[in-house]
C-alpha cells in the first residue's frame, strides 16, 4: 500500500494535488499528515521527507518527493494520470507543470486556506496578469479537449494541479470568466473534494504563521471552520 505524506488540509496546498489525484483515480493509499508547527518546518519534516516538505508518497521504500514526480511516478503504472490522446496528454502536462512552476503572485497573495472567506482590496497588476493567463489556460483546455474536466472528459492531473487554485478562488472570491467558474464549481462538487473541504473545515489546528500570510491580504468576511456542512 502506498503511503502518502501530507500537511494541514486547511493550508497544505502541494498535498492536495496528489491526494486529489489518487483519491479520484481510486488508487489506494494510507495518509500520514503532518501538521505544520511553525513557518518553517523542515526539520519536523526531515525524518519521512529528503526536502524537508510535504507531499511524499512512500512506495515500500521508495520515496518520491514533489507533486509533479509523484504524478509521473504513478502515471507509470496506473492508467488515468494523463489523459489518452497523445495531444491532450501533451497539454495537460504542460498545463500541470505551468501550474508547478508559475502563476507566483496568485501563490503569494492568495495562499490556500480552505476555511476563510476574505475580501481583497484592488487586485495588484499582477494578481490579474497571472488570473488572466489563469482562464485562458482553463478556457483553452475546456473547449479544445471538449470537458467537463480540463483536458478532455476524464478527470487528470491537470485537474489535480489547479484543485487548490479552486479553493483560492472560493475564499479569496477571485474574478474569472463564466467557463472558469462553471469549471471550479464542479470540482468542488467531486467527491474528493468535498471530502477534503470537510476535512479542513474540521481541522482544530491554527498555524498563525499560515493564518497571517492570509489576513494580510484583506479582510476576513468569514471564517466556515469548526462548522461541517
Ligand atoms: N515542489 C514541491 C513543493 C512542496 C512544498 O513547498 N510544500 C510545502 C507545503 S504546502 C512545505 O512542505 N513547506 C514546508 C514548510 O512550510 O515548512 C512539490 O511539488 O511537492
Amino acid at each position: 500500500m502506498y503511503q502518502l505524506h501530507i500537511a494541514n488540509k486547511n493550508y497544505s496546498s502541494w498535498s492536495l494535488r496528489p491526494w486529489v489525484l489518487m483519491k479520484t483515480l481510486d488508487i489506494p493509499f494510507d495518509e500520514a499528515l503532518h501538521p505544520f508547527q511553525s513557518g518553517d518546518n523542515h526539520d519536523l519534516f526531515a525524518h519521512f521527507s529528503p526536502t524537508g516538505r510535504v507531499p511524499v508518497l512512500y512506495d515500500g521504500a521508495t520515496a518520491v518527493w514533489d507533486s509533479l514526480a509523484i504524478a509521473e511516478y504513478l502515471a507509470d503504472t496506473h492508467a488515468g494520470i494523463w489523459p489518452e490522446e497523445r495531444q491532450a496528454r501533451a497539454w495537460a502536462r504542460c498545463a500541470a507543470a505551468e501550474m508547478h512552476a508559475g502563476f507566483g503572485t496568485l501563490r503569494n497573495l492568495c495562499p490556500m486556506n480552505c476555511g476563510l472567506r476574505v475580501r481583497l482590496p484592488a487586485l495588484p497588476d499582477a494578481l490579474r496578469a497571472d488570473l488572466t493567463r489563469l482562464d485562458a489556460l482553463w478556457r483553452q483546455g475546456l473547449s479544445r479537449f471538449g470537458g467537463p474536466f480540463l483536458a478532455g472528459p476524464a478527470f487528470s492531473a491537470a485537474d489535480a494541479f489547479f484543485a487548490p487554485v479552486v479553493f483560492r478562488v472560493q475564499t479569496y472570491g477571485l474574478p474569472l470568466s463564466d467557463a472558469a467558474q462553471a469549471w471550479c464549481r464542479a470540482m468542488l462538487a467531486l467527491p474528493a473534494l468535498r471530502e477534503w473541504y470537510q476535512q479542513a473545515l474540521a481541522e482544530e489546528w491554527r498555524d498563525p504563521s499560515h493564518e497571517e500570510e492570509s489576513v494580510g491580504q484583506g479582510e476576513i468576511i468569514e471564517d466556515l471552520r469548526g462548522r461541517t456542512e
